[in-house]
């Protein structure tokens, strides 16, 4: 059985709505139990970042794979608002001056550009912590076991030996540590970095859908080799969309890598190879989905949007 490109839409929408309306929740003004106060302008700046569009693949990534044991809604959902504001931050602070400097996300100005520097660092900083606040809460699974599984396997995916260090790595590649000449990355080099800065999350949104219904090794497995395929897509489905997108349908600046003269898996391959390594790992993120027959068509689904989507 397969799920139609309509019921992935409709399903990838109705997560994105429950997402942002969580997240509308848990940003609200009032402190929780433990905090002293939500000064205004900070919050505002969490919302802005939070709640201005996005497609929400992670938190649907979250709430499909925890679907395949039948997880309890609000608790995928919980899990997936905790990695969506990590995602966030991770936007916030590669868009500022320092790191990026882009001044157009998701189609509206990014976050220093409407607020200022040091309230999108603190903002950002906010939403990461504010991350493990949600994800250690008993809401998300009654055995803090479970919990606690959940919590160290996003730090792992986030920070050093995940995101921020595939970020550093990412700079370093730039040549921002090496007097502007950027390093020349082989393939093997590149899939690391990648695999790092934008593939760890997508990696741990498939594993938390597993740590939160106490799925088997072997089931684990699977949904990892899942996300680590869906992982490599993506970025080079964001490879090629920075060499044929444009910045209006993107609402992002389109071209910077070329124009950064950054190694990536498209330069090296070139156009027409690239497309043909993406089919392949849709290929391979299906196959990994294969123990979970007919359960996991709408993860199918997802690892064919990943590929083809033109945002
Ligand atoms: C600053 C610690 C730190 C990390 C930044 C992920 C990242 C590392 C930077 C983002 C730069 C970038 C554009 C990477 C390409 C892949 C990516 C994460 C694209 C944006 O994700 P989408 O397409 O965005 O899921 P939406 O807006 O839909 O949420």
């Amino acid at each position: 059985m397969t799920v139609s490109g309509d019921a992935f839409s409709s399903q990838l929408g109705s997560v994105a709505a429950d997402t942002e309306a969580l997240i509308n929740t848990l940003l609200a003004p009032n402190p929780c139990v433990g905090e002293i106060a939500r000064p205004q302008r900070l919050l505002e700046a969490m919302r802005y970042s939070s709640l201005g569009g996005g497609k929400r693949i992670r938190p649907f990534l979250v709430v499909a794979s925890a679907d395949l044991f039948a997880v309890p809604r609000q608790r995928s959902l919980m899990a997936g608002a905790a990695l969506e504001f990590i995602h966030c931050y991770s936007l916030i602070h590669d868009d500022l001056p320092a790191m990026d400097n882009d001044d157009l996300r998701r189609g509206r100005p990014t976050a220093h550009k409407a607020f200022d520097d040091a309230t999108a660092i603190l903002s950002g900083d906010s939403l990461l912590t504010f991350a493990f606040d949600i994800a250690s809460r008993p809401e998300i699974h009654p055995d803090a076991a479970v919990r606690i599984d959940l919590v160290r396997a996003l730090a792992r995916a986030a920070g050093i030996g995940g995101m921020a260090g595939g970020q550093m790595l990412d700079l370093a590649a730039e040549g921002r540590f090496s007097g502007g000449r950027p390093q020349a990355l082989d393939e093997a080099a590149i899939l690391t970095l990648q695999a790092m800065k934008t593939g760890a999350l997508l990696r741990f949104a498939c594993l938390a859908g597993a740590i939160l219904g106490q799925a088997t090794a072997n089931e684990r497995a699977a949904l990892e080799r899942y996300g680590e395929a869906i992982g490599k897509a993506f970025q080079i489905a964001d490879d090629l969309l920075d060499v044929e997108g444009d910045s209006a349908t993107l609402g992002k600046a389109a071209h910077k890598d070329a124009e950064a003269g950054k190694a990536t898996i498209v330069g090296i391959l070139g156009v027409p190879a690239a497309k043909e390594r993406l089919a392949a790992l849709v290929d391979e993120a299906k196959s990994a989905l294969r123990p979970f027959g007919a359960k996991a068509s709408i993860l199918a689904e997802a690892a064919q949007f990943i590929a083809s989507r033109n945002a």
